[in-house]
């Protein structure tokens, strides 16, 4: 029987091994600070809409994981009250865009860890059992256990969800690519601050056969996840 998905450029997974508990749903950065008034990407006076726009259908993924009793991760971008895990070029960076990483904000200070604006955002709060990967990076890979858990877990693929499509979630995913973990990348499950940088970032991945893995839709993944 297949249980591949209706994916491009290839039916995921390569191997045609899907099943409950090797393949974990992975939420990627939904905080108030990336999507919620106040917070960074407001600050920064980007469109709310396009980081807003995955929530509904990731909120539908989730609910299906959660009857399935599937993996879910959820990961939080943010730093340290102290700021010693936040490079000073970082911070820099984001001054010059008036958003100060660790400065006062109208969500507190902005990325940093126990903040309102770091939380992830209601619609998609994380339950029991669910691990939160807090990365002061945007690869989830990089400085923290994620990689321990996947692999303690059994787990090989990977579908990946949430925002910014071309900042942390194609940096997880180029990660997750390099370290042996099959990716597929939901589109609509997805958003950026810059519609065409999404808009690329989507076919970037099915170049070369699916460079770092494949691409699908919430509503064909819904579907193969009805016939698991
Ligand atoms: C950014 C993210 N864009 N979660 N972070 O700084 O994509």
């Amino acid at each position: 029987m297949t249980t591949t998905l209706n994916s491009r450029p290839y039916a995921w997974p390569w191997d045609n091994n899907l099943d409950r508990l090797n393949t974990a749903l992975v939420i990627i950065d939904m905080q108030t600070d990336f999507c919620g008034e106040g917070g960074y990407v407001d600050t920064m006076g980007y469109d709310l809409s396009l980081t807003r726009a995955p929530i509904e259908p990731i909120s539908r993924l989730l609910s299906r994981f959660r009857a399935l009793g599937m993996p879910v991760i959820h990961t939080r971008e943010g730093h340290r009250p102290d700021l010693s895990d936040l490079p000073p070029n970082k911070r820099w960076r984001s001054l010059q865009i008036g958003a100060g990483i660790g400065d006062p904000g109208p969500c507190g200070r902005i990325l940093v860890r126990g903040e309102p604006g770091w939380d992830i955002i209601p619609e998609l709060e994380p339950q029991a059992g669910e691990p939160i990967i807090d990365k002061p990076g945007k690869g989830s890979f990089y400085a923290t256990d994620l990689e321990l858990i996947l692999k303690t877990r059994g787990i090989q693929n990977l579908i990946l969800t949430g925002i910014t499509t071309d900042v942390c979630v194609h940096t997880t995913m180029r990660e997750a690519n390099d370290r042996g973990f099959e990716c597929v990348l939901v589109e609509d499950c997805c958003g950026a601050t810059d519609q065409a940088n999404h808009d690329h970032a989507v076919k970037m991945i099915q170049m070369q056969g699916g460079v770092f893995g494949a691409v699908t839709d919430s509503d064909s993944l819904l579907k193969r996840l009805g016939a698991l």
